[in-house]
């Protein structure tokens, strides 16, 4: 019974393109897909380079989440987050560090993480 139920709900999603699998270039502004799925967010860690600018391409795939909005760190927005919508919101990664998101009640988290080469 389960089974079955999950099974129509994979089938009522739709295919996600393909994902860019390079992160961009120092300095580029190319989006990096994060999903939000069953285990909270994918991947859960984003490497750029210090101070890079980029764009974090949430979507959420899955209806039943606390995840339906994120908080970026250091930003007083709630972006909310429909379903299987690709949500952009431009970021810029520290100087060093991480810079954290997590969902409104805090269970879910990412970062994007500052590799200090
Ligand atoms: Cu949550």
């Amino acid at each position: 019974m389960r089974t079955f139920f999950l099974a129509f709900v994979l089938a009522a999603c739709k295919p996600s393109p393909p994902a860019p699998a390079l992160l961009p270039p120092a300095g580029g502004s190319a989006a990096v897909e994060v999903s939000v799925t069953t285990k909270g967010f994918e991947p859960p860690r984003v490497q750029a380079a210090p101070g890079q600018a980029l764009v974090l391409r949430f979507t959420r795939k899955v209806a039943e989440t606390c995840a339906d909005a994120v908080n970026i760190q250091g930003d007083p927005v709630k972006h909310m987050l429909p379903l299987n919508r690709p949500v952009d919101i431009k970021v810029t990664a520290p100087p060093s560090g991480e810079l954290s998101f997590v969902c409104p009640m805090q269970m879910f988290r990412g970062a994007v993480v500052v590799s200090g080469k």
